[in-house]
């Protein structure tokens, strides 16, 4: 291994944010030295990696914000990587979680790396689980990864994550709120955030109803009520992830699960690696207005003439 690459690692061990922020650097843009890098990494600190996901507008960066106040009183470390949501039409990050979170900006005991989402698919940055590793090698007790639930994003995020809070906010007039398909089967806690709303009771209820129902005699998964904007709930939210970590411990085929929907978006990230939506978009543009065009014809030849970056 390089020497540079190697001093990079050991600097990150001891907590520098420097190095870090520079190795993340190095990792997001693909710079040189950044295979050698992941391969060097290993197996990790004890921080936890706990995802953050929900609906736009949810109150998760709010969350965030207030489990930050919760776990820095108590004198932990911790990481949070915020994948912004973006446009899909300028492939562009939204400053808004950057700025809110200011309050935490100079705070030695807090690291915050803003991802462009890069209009990945599902809305995650591509490099999210490399990131994600590269920080496990700090010293944080906990690392938090907020991201938007779009798509397959939660489904992701959950393969990321030790453990995934989904975040659900009452809707006026709409009790019984559909859930997205999966949902269940990410969520290790649910977070019933403004519940300063009337129909936060309902919403509640109806969860209790369904993750009672999934548990049967095992596990239930545990529904808590917030107010991010108060700081109400967060106590009984910290102590809900406390109880689950308690028991993941106990969970080899949980952790065995994770690693292998890792390892498999790690495998489609490279068969994916040469593609970006601007350069799909250029070809498709060259394309779509003539005669006997197939979007399915087009991706195929697509595929078989990959681009070399
Ligand atoms: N009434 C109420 N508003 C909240 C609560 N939590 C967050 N908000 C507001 O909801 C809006 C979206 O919050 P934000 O944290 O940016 O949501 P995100 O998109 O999920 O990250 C902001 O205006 C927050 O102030 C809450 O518990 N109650
Ligand atoms: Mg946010």
């Amino acid at each position: 291994m390089q020497g540079k690459i190697r001093q990079l690692l050991s600097d990150i061990q001891t907590g520098d944010y420097k190095a870090l922020a520079r190795a993340i650097t190095i990792v997001e843009n693909s710079l040189a030295g950044y295979e050698e890098l992941l391969l060097g990494l290993g197996e990790g600190e004890k921080g936890k990696v706990i995802g953050i996901t929900g609906p736009p507008g949810a109150g998760k960066s709010t969350l965030v914000n207030a489990l930050l106040r919760h776990w820095v009183n108590e004198g932990k470390r911790i990481a949070v990587i915020a994948v912004d949501p973006s446009s899909p039409f300028n492939y562009g990050a939204l400053l808004g979680d950057r700025i809110r979170m200011n309050e935490f900006y100079n705070n030695p005991d807090i690291f915050i790396r803003s991802l462009a989402s890069r209009g990945a698919l599902g809305g995650l940055n591509p490099k999210i689980i490399e990131i994600t590793d590269v920080v496990r090698q700090a010293p944080f007790d906990i690392i938090l990864i907020e991201t938007v639930g779009v798509g397959q994003s939660e489904v992701e995020v959950a393969g990321l994550a030790d453990c995934t809070i989904v975040t659900l906010v009452p809707e006026a007039g709409d009790e019984v709120q559909t859930l997205k398909a999966g949902i269940m089967e990410i969520a290790d806690i649910f977070a019933v955030n403004k519940a300063d709303r009337d129909a936060a009771d309902a919403l509640y209820a109806n969860l209790r109803i369904m993750v009672h129902q999934k548990a049967g005699a095992g596990f239930e998964i545990p529904v808590v009520k917030t107010v991010a904007t108060e700081g109400k709930g967060i106590t009984e939210l910290a102590a809900a992830i406390d109880t689950f970590f308690t028991h993941a411990g106990a969970h080899k085929e949980h952790k065995l699960q994770l690693a292998t929907e890792k390892c498999w978006q790690l495998l489609q990230a490279e068969r994916m690696k040469n593609f970006d939506k601007v350069f799909i978009k250029q070809k498709l543009n060259d394309n779509i207005g003539k005669a006997g065009f197939n979007l399915y014809a087009f991706a195929k030849e697509l595929l078989a003439t990959q681009p070399v970056n």
